[in-house]
């Protein structure tokens, strides 16, 4: 069965990927399952139709037969178990792969989302500017031990590619922007590693050509 999943009508990054859809379309096309993308506008997010596959009203939510889900992690480590490519065979490395996709979201993410809010939602704050180096000196805490985790030798956080890269990447591609990402060349390698797999680059495509509709509309 075909599975369907939601994605912005206009996504606020005008293409560059940055919305959870991503994380999505790539473990989609990593394990090569087709999928289809419905498109949903901020305000159909809030109606009860998209509520009822998401209480929090956000993308992405993923349908497959009876199976509704959201949460992009949940919805990788889903694509991830049902199907070979994205978790390594033997139990513990599987586990381990897990863990790094808890990483992502849960110890890497949250000061690079802080810093989101800080220069998007708090632009016009007066604490902005004294907020925003505390910000970035807690993301350069975490790439700085990624940095020693990865070494010079490590293509990957553990072994072969998995679901746990691809959550990390994901997770730092927002950085792009804040020069934080090439103050750790191993790291910033690290993330363009993952952006050059054919895998990445299709479900790039994919969700450019929406904003690029969008734009034409
Ligand atoms: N924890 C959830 C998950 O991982 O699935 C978070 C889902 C979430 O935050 N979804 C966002 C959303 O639907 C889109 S991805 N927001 C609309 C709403 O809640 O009303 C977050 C996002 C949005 C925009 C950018 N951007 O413009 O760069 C980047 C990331």
């Amino acid at each position: 069965m075909t599975p369907t999943i939601t994605a912005f009508e206009r996504s606020p990054d005008g293409g560059r990927g940055l919305a959870r859809d991503m994380q999505v379309r790539w473990a989609l096309e990593e394990v090569g399952q087709p999928y289809d993308v419905r498109l949903v506008s901020f305000t159909a997010m809030k109606q009860p139709g998209h509520l009822a596959l998401n209480p929090f009203g956000s993308i992405p939510t993923y349908e497959e037969g009876d199976l509704a889900l959201f949460e992009s992690g949940a919805i990788v480590l889903h694509i991830a178990v049902r199907h070979a490519g994205l978790l390594p065979d033997d139990a513990n490395a599987r586990a381990r792969a897990v863990a790094w996709m808890f990483a992502a979201y849960s110890t890497v993410e949250p000061p690079i989302l802080e810093r989101a809010t800080a220069v998007i939602l708090e632009h016009d704050a007066p604490w902005r500017d004294e907020r925003l180096p505390l910000v970035d000196d807690r993301i350069r805490k975490r790439l700085a031990e990624l940095s020693r985790h990865l070494g010079s030798d490590c293509d990957w956080l553990d072994g072969a590619f998995s679901a746990g890269d691809l959550v990390m990447v994901g997770v730092l591609r927002r950085l792009q922007r804040s020069g934080l990402l090439n103050e750790f060349p191993n790291v910033a390698a690290y993330v363009a590693r993952g952006e050059a797999r054919p895998a990445f680059k299709r479900a790039f495509e994919a969700q450019l050509a929406v904003a690029m509709a969008a734009s034409n509309s």
